[in-house]
């Protein structure tokens, strides 16, 4: 299938991937409402067009906590990423590194900490979920900082997995998941050469490193679903904050009493996002929430977003709103389902391209000069409210 817009990887993927991995990546909580919000709510943002500025060749780089992004965007944390194409999150990791932006490697991945760090470059984050199981976070901060990565995204917003109809109906979780998943691979045998499980089975490698066993498809979600942990609070974070000597991001912020608690408890920034829409179905839409949050405690932390971005374009309506970066989640899961690392470049360059046109048709020069300014007045109004 010929790519020719980043959107394009969904059709892709979908015709690559057995039925329970696709609607596990493209699928969200309940009705999807929050899901579909998403990307509804960004696409309305409308920005200024500007003209006759002279904006020449924008500079599409950025300074994002400390250090040099190429681009105002970074992979975020996609479980079970190793599952879309052969040793995925390596693929990934590659990429980042080439195309000079981060990668978040997800606590949930198949290939471990260590394994990723031997394949991507020096701009590997890390991501944890609170777990009951206190003795598997103090282990994979461990292994994490071991090898190098100084930046941890902590997701703050599932304390639970959110209702997920569609991974019931497809046979990623639900009655009878392990055969229907046989059935679905049998159905798929490129997918399954490819990503090993004709050959080396799949495990999910942090979870395994800890446990000491190997750790399979119906383990994995065993495993998560009897740990996540319903009763964290604000002040088991501190334990985090204190002992991770690196730079702290709360990921899956969308309330701003919530942000500036963020600040209080001296988090280095957050991510403004509702997970995909694929925690509480019904959330606000993280470009509904985005400006608000900013309004909170813009300049107290540094604001990622995430939920929704499909295009460069987009790119530039979360910087408008008030992020600073991007996270991407299922625009390069598509991407690497459908080619692997080539895939996944491509995104970037489709969206770098896409970043740059709407930087020129809009007069900014740098990234920098995306702001509320940007924003045509109803909507800054609106993002005021
Ligand atoms: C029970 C499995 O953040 C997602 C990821 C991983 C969560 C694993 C839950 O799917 O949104």
């Amino acid at each position: 299938m010929i790519i020719s817009a980043p959107t394009d990887y969904r059709e892709a993927a979908r015709r690559r991937l057995p039925r329970f991995l696709f609607d596990y990546i493209d699928g969200g909580a309940v009705t999807e409402s929050t899901m579909n919000a998403n990307v509804t709510a960004l696409r309305e943002v409308a920005l200024r067009q500007r003209v006759l500025g002279g904006v020449g060749e924008p500079s599409l780089g950025a300074e994002i906590l400390g250090e040099r992004w190429t681009l105002p965007i970074a992979f975020g944390p996609v479980g079970a990423t190793g599952m879309y194409a052969r040793r995925g999150e390596t693929q990934v990791a590659r990429a980042a590194a080439i195309r000079g932006v981060p990668y978040v490697l997800s606590t949930v991945s198949v290939c471990s900490i260590e394994e990723v760090a031997r394949a991507g470059g020096d701009q590997l984050w890390f991501q944890l979920y609170v777990l009951k199981d206190r003795g598997f976070m103090t282990n994979a901060l461990e292994r994490a900082w071991a090898a190098g990565m100084k930046t941890l995204v902590f997701t703050v917003d599932m304390p639970a997995p959110g209702s997920r109809y569609r991974d019931r109906r497809s046979g990623m979780a639900g009655p009878a998941a392990t055969l229907r998943q046989y059935l679905q691979a049998f159905t798929h045998p490129e997918w399954a050469v490819d990503v090993g499980l004709l050959g080396r089975p799949l495990s999910f490698g942090n979870i395994e490193a800890y446990v000491g066993r190997r750790m399979g498809m119906k383990d994995y979600t065993g495993f998560l679903a009897r740990n996540f942990d319903p009763s964290i609070t604000w002040a088991d974070l501190e334990w985090i904050r204190d002992s991770w000597k690196g730079k702290l991001i709360l990921k899956g912020i969308l309330d701003p009493e919530d942000a500036r608690d963020a600040v209080r408890m001296g988090a280095d920034g957050i991510v403004v996002s509702n997970h995909g829409g694929r925690q509480l179905d019904g959330a606000i839409p993280t470009a509904r929430a985005l400006p608000r949050v900013a309004d909170a405690v813009g300049g107290d932390l540094t604001i990622l977003a995430d939920s929704g971005v499909r295009s460069g374009l987009d790119v530039a309506r979360m910087l408008a709103l008030g992020a600073q970066g991007v996270l991407l989640g299922r625009a390069y899961a598509y991407a690497l389902a459908a080619d692997g690392q080539r895939g996944v470049e491509h995104l970037l360059d489709l969206l770098a391209a896409d970043l740059r046109v709407t930087m020129i048709l809009t007069g900014a020069r740098t990234v920098a000069d995306i702001s509320r300014e940007s924003l045509v007045a109803a909507e800054k109004e609106m993002a005021a409210r």
